[in-house]
């Protein structure tokens, strides 16, 4: 038993805790001796989660003997535990089974015993006793980030990665744009600056600069100082900032999404707590935006409901509303009460015009109704690394968007408590400089640019390979992605015998291919489609 048990004054210590902790339980003190087992629940969890299970078992054991034989008993008979006479490290594993204990249990009880009893038991667990962690199952790599992954392991000299929406040089190569370049070097050389903690709700330039950019300048919400922004982490991290928001102060409602949509959203609404659903979007016989079923949709979703909203360059589809559309989902959404949330990841990558890229989320701030917009500088401005972005609360008031400032500080500081200072500065920089901001600008257009010469040289480049199919579908999406109609299998075959990694749903994206490999694409496809590999 060498080692199985620490000093006795540690020991001492847990079990005078244990003690007191037994007798000041209130539900405890009400039933004496009359089996109530929370307080040994709290401190079989901190045992658990202290590595110190032999010090806590002892613990218990003896307090269940001492304090209540009945207790003990019970005990013994409920969880069909021996308690005295079992191996320590066996009733470890039958204790915390026994009284199933989750991890925010865990948490919030290690925070309510404090330091002291922390303290009083750092042992290493014995070698002999059971890992805390040997059910825990290996979870599936992300449908879109694991895709790298694969690409990463892959040896071939001619793979090519279709899969995360990253912008790629001609040379398939990472890009940083020259504007970023040199708001950068501007950054470094400026010896005022510090590192200092940004507030809270971020950097607040920035946070001008982001609304006025996906808002024109005289849109009445901002004229009159009732939008609220709020510096986050990129395009994720304004959606959940967003979604927790939602969970607090609007908790009743479905969040409805576009069927199909970006994979992350099924993680990130309900990680928030709300209930999600879905409206038809695509068609996949027409490969266009299935308007029809959309609108009957959400007017059959109840009143007040959360509707996701691409801002443009639809995720995975590439399929947008023509701006009549946009008028009449607006109007529905409207009289039907529903608040729209905007997901704003892409603007002018669809268009290569950023206000063009805007219009649909402008018609809704400019009709005086509430939305929320979270937008992404990782794909416009090339920052996904960065982290950079901001969450926008359109409200009807001044005070009110003060109001919601305050709450959504509440959420942020628990969270995370302040955003990092670096991307920001960037954005602020080039946004706030009139020549930067048109190198950017003009870097924007040229992104969109070569996405959509890649988008024609991919269709030609079938045409040729007379590969079966109506591939028009290529030319007509719009964005990052091909939504391209090739299934599962298809996908592995390209993976398999060609190299080219891309997400199981046919997503193609555009943004990673490049005229020297476009061909290497076709080829693949080609033989994906006709069986001929
Ligand atoms: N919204 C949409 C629609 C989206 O496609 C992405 C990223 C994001 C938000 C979030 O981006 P962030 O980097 O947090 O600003 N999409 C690409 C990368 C990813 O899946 O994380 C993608 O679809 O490949």
């Amino acid at each position: 038993m060498v080692g199985l048990y620490p000093t006795i004054e540690r020991r001492a210590i847990v079990i005078a805790a244990f003690e007191k902790e037994a007798q000041s339980s209130p539900l405890g003190k009400k039933r004496e001796g009359g089996g109530d087992l929370r307080h040994l629940q709290r401190f079989t969890a901190a045992m658990a989660a202290t590595n110190s299970s032999a010090v806590f078992l002892s613990a218990v054991d003896r307090c269940a003997a001492a304090d209540s034989p009945g207790k003990r008993t019970l005990l013994e008979r409920s969880h069909s535990v021996r308690l005295v006479g079992t191996p320590v490290t066996r009733r470890a594993a039958v204790w915390r089974k026994a009284f199933g204990l989750g991890s925010n249990f865990l948490r919030r009880t290690i925070s309510s015993l404090g330091f002291a009893m922390a303290s009083a038991v750092t042992e290493k667990p014995p070698a002999t006793s059971k890992c805390l962690w040997e059910d825990v199952e290996m979870a599936p790599e992300d449908p879109i980030l694991g895709v790298t992954l694969a690409y990463n392991k892959d040896t071939s000299a001619v793979k090519l990665n279709l899969g995360v929406g990253a912008y790629r040089t001609e040379e398939g190569k990472p890009f940083v744009l020259e504007s970023v370049r040199k708001a950068e070097a501007i950054l470094a050389a400026d010896r005022s600056r510090n590192k200092e903690y940004l507030p809270i709700t971020g950097l607040a330039a920035f946070n001008k600069l982001s609304r006025e950019l996906i808002l024109e300048n005289d849109c009445p919400a901002l004229v009159e100082n009732r939008v609220a922004t709020i510096q986050c982490l990129s395009g994720t991290g304004s959606l959940r900032v967003g979604a927790d928001f939602l969970a607090a102060h609007y908790p009743n409602a479905a969040i409805y999404l576009p069927d199909p949509t970006w994979g992350n959203h099924k993680g990130i609404f309900p990680a928030s707590g709300l209930c999600m659903k879905k409206y038809r979007y695509y068609n996949s016989q027409s490969r266009g935006l299935d308007i029809e079923g959309m609108i009957k949709d959400l007017k059959s979703a109840p009143s007040g409901s959360v509707v996701l909203l691409h801002g443009c360059a639809h995720n995975p589809t590439g399929v947008d509303p023509l701006p009549e559309q946009w008028e009449v989902i607006r109007q529905v959404i409207r009289d039907k009460g529903h608040l729209p949330f905007f997901d704003c990841a892409y603007q002018g990558f669809a268009s290569g015009d950023l206000s063009q890229d805007a219009a649909a989320v402008r018609s809704f701030a400019g009709d005086g109704g509430e939305l929320l917009i979270a937008q992404s500088f990782a794909k416009n401005m090339g920052l996904y690394g960065e982290r950079v972005g901001a969450l926008s609360v359109v409200c009807r008031s001044e005070v009110i968007a003060k109001k919601l400032e305050s709450q959504v500080k509440i959420i942020i500081r628990k969270m995370y408590s302040s955003p990092p200072i670096h991307g920001a500065s960037i954005v602020t920089t080039v946004l706030g400089d009139k020549e930067l901001r048109e190198e950017w600008m003009s870097e924007l257009r040229g992104m969109a640019n070569r996405i959509i010469q890649m988008r024609k040289q991919l269709y030609d480049a079938l045409i040729l390979r007379e590969t079966p199919g109506d591939w028009s579908h290529i030319l007509n999406q719009i964005g990052m992605f091909t939504y391209s109609g090739l299934n599962k299998e298809q996908v592995a075959v390209m993976t398999r015998d060609y190299h080219v990694y891309m997400t199981s749903n046919g997503r193609i994206s555009m943004a990673g291919l490049s005229p020297s490999t476009v061909p290497h694409l076709a080829d693949a496809i080609h033989a994906a489609v006709t069986g001929n590999n």
